[in-house]
């Protein structure tokens, strides 16, 4: 039971104090080891709890963990420490209204990690705190899932730079009050990694780091019940090693599952993470978690394993590095997702398990795409009204579009509540975005065909999503007009639903598609590339100038998130919900901190002008508009107007 546990970490921990008080007095000195002591003791049930469900030995490991901590800590530089202060003193830092975060490719945004710093006023024009770039470990040769099969996590990728570009970057970063966030890879490694080359060798202190099956029948058992993620790619998720048997490969074949029931994978992989975060690493994107933990007649995600997991690196990360916080990447089923943010536990004592700061909110991205296909909010509305609410201590990471393709992660429980049929639905919205629906504005393509199941996800970037790209192609004046609105609009729900709102490079100046990729035959096979633009300075040349799409996107990007960081109610701590609204085509929210007035933001999904009940704003006092896409709220009749594709956002 959770008492039992608490108090075996307890004893563990009295145990163990002692001799970690003495060593940290010996390599930090008295006054940092008091800092160090202090976190042991915050932290250190969150270690042992979630070890003791996962491995045999919890004390003893639990006591390499604080060792390995400890020495982390003793070699953390001086300026990092100093982060570290800053956010013991305010360990809601990312949840602050003026985060706002940025996604690039460092090749594709700015060449070269040493060229980075280049494009540092760019992002600060937009407002920028926070930049996620995406995979720069030194990957595999030849084809590596771009960047995800990583090879070695403690260089960065030749192409790019080396791990002290990477250092000064994060430095010149704090310098501007910016946060480095980098992906971390912990669901596989490439199996070029040294790692995958010893336990191929037999080497004993390797010994189940990955997972290989003599034959087909426990792979074939486990695959009745796993949905392949790249069915068209890289179908089943296991791959035939000669002289080894069937290892398990849930992504491509080159990229191979760590086997987390091996205690010492736990440990290897906390050791890489205490050093990135020991070079200026102050978020890491836990990639893939879900798939960590596996189990028989199971779909092999989201499994109670993948918790424990996640809850002690983090508490183990703490100890060391405190300013650290973990994003998680489920992009999994609305029911799965809250609990990436530590919220599982028992449901009933409702108790706090931290996990993940923060993770990606898929599914307001997904009702958000889907709602400007239907024209319609209500699925958007019954679907992020029935999601439990988040622990407070965290927050959503909210985007429209990343560097993935859209998986329709539509529970069938609420398609069903709005009269769809599940299957259905998600067949539409493919088609939709895919541009084969009749008067289709996208102009995205499908991804992922799974012959069998019929299913499908769709790559496009947000200007080729929204209409702006079909509108340009045709030279359409009202059709690009619709398609800037609908961009407005996209942002307008991502900057202010509370969170930290990412945007995606070249999304600020309307970049559509990029078809250089095809060119790549290391690259042509994957349509997730014609997302992944290289940065377009002649479009970025272009941001001022209001006659231009560039320009008014731009304009538009940067005036939410001066208008976000002004407004205390979008501190992501506080409580937000849907609201029930009495137009179909309306997704209102409503937002308060604490320590703030009240903030409703509504969109109009539908392309003529509607209203709604003014009551919906009852009990929230005297709201003016903060910011919107057509002047003040205009009430004719009791009914608030929201025009066509339009947005607002009201604050008292
Ligand atoms: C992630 O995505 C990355 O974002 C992808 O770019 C990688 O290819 C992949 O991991 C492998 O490293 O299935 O379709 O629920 O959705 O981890 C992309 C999480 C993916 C998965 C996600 C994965």
């Amino acid at each position: 039971s959770d008492g039992e546990r608490a108090r075996s970490a307890a004893d563990a921990l009295a145990r163990l104090r002692p001799g970690v008080v003495e060593e940290a007095r010996r390599c930090l000195g008295s006054v940092e080891a008091v800092g160090f002591v202090a976190r042991l003791d915050r932290w250190f049930a969150d270690v042992h709890v979630p070890l003791s469900a996962l491995y045999p030995d919890p004390d003893g490991l639990a006591a390499m963990i604080v060792h390995l901590a400890l020495r982390a800590a003793a070699q953390r530089p001086a300026d990092l420490r100093a982060v570290d202060r800053r956010r013991e003193v305010d360990p809601g830092w990312f949840q602050h209204e003026r985060m706002v975060g940025y996604v690039a490719y460092t090749d594709r945004f700015a060449g070269t990690l040493d060229a980075l710093p280049a494009r540092l006023d760019h992002l600060a024009e937009l407002g920028v705190t926070y930049l996620h770039l995406m995979p720069l470990l030194a990957p595999r040769e030849g084809a590596n899932d771009g960047g995800y099969a990583v090879a070695d996590y403690r260089s960065v990728d030749p192409r790019l730079g080396t791990m002290d570009d990477l250092s000064d970057l994060a430095a010149e970063l704090r310098a501007r009050d910016m946060s480095l966030c980098v992906d971390l890879v912990l669901n596989h490694t490439a199996r070029e990694h040294a790692w995958a080359r010893a336990w191929l060798a037999g080497d004993p202190a390797y010994e189940g780091f990955y997972l290989a099956f003599p034959d087909r029948t426990l792979p074939d058992a486990y695959e009745e019940t796993i949905t392949d993620v790249f069915p068209d790619q890289a179908p089943g998720s296991f791959t035939e090693v000669p002289g080894t048997g069937w290892v398990w490969t849930t992504f491509f074949d080159y990229q191979w599952d760590l086997d987390y029931s091996t205690p010492r994978v736990f440990t290897a992989m906390l050791e890489e993470i205490l050093w990135l975060a020991n070079r200026g690493v102050e978020i890491f994107r836990m990639d893939a978690v879900p798939f960590m933990g596996k189990r028989l007649g199971t779909s092999c995600m989201n499994q109670p394993e993948v918790h424990d997991i996640v809850q002690a690196l983090h508490a183990a990360v703490k100890l060391a590095a405190p300013a650290t916080v973990f994003k998680a990447e489920a992009i999994v089923a609305p029911d799965e997702l809250v609990a990436y943010l530590g919220a599982h536990g028992d449901e009933r004592s409702g108790r706090y398990r931290p996990e993940c700061e923060l993770a990606y909110h898929n599914q307001l991205m997904v009702m958000l795409w889907s709602s400007l296909a239907t024209k319609d909010a209500r699925l958007a509305v019954q679907s992020l009204r029935r999601l439990r609410p988040i622990p407070p201590e965290t927050s959503w990471a909210t985007y429209v579009r990343c560097h993935d393709d859209i998986g329709w992660a539509v529970g069938d429980v609420d398609a069903r509540a709005v009269g769809y049929d599940p299957h259905a639905h998600r067949d539409f919205l493919n088609a939709f975005y895919a541009g084969e629906f009749p008067l289709s504005f996208a102009r995205g393509a499908r991804f992922g065909e799974n012959p069998e199941t019929g299913d499908a996800r769709i790559s496009g970037s947000t200007a080729a999503l929204c209409g702006i790209s079909e509108a340009r192609e045709r030279g359409d004046a009202a059709a690009l007009e619709a398609g800037i609105r609908r961009f407005v609009l996209l942002h307008a729900v991502t900057f202010a639903w509370g969170g930290v709102p990412l945007l995606y490079m070249g999304d600020e100046l309307a970049q559509g598609n990029d078809t250089t990729y095809l060119d790549d035959p290391a690259l042509a096979g994957d349509n997730r590339w014609m997302h992944r633009p290289y940065f377009d300075d002649a479009a970025a040349a272009l941001r001022h100038d209001p006659a231009t799409v560039e320009g008014r996107v731009f304009g538009w990007t940067k005036a939410l998130a001066a208008a976000r960081a002004s407004l205390p109610a979008l501190h992501a701590a506080g409580r937000g919900r849907a609201l029930d609204v009495d137009s179909p085509h309306v997704l209102a929210w409503h937002r308060r901190h604490p320590r703030s007035g009240h903030f409703v933001g509504m969109v109009n999904v539908a392309e003529h002008p509607v209203t709604v009940d003014a009551h919906v704003l009852d009990g929230f006092g005297a709201l003016d508009t903060v910011l919107s896409s057509d002047g003040p709220l205009l009430v004719h009749d009791g009914r608030l107007v929201v025009p066509a594709l339009g947005f607002v956002w009201l604050a008292e």
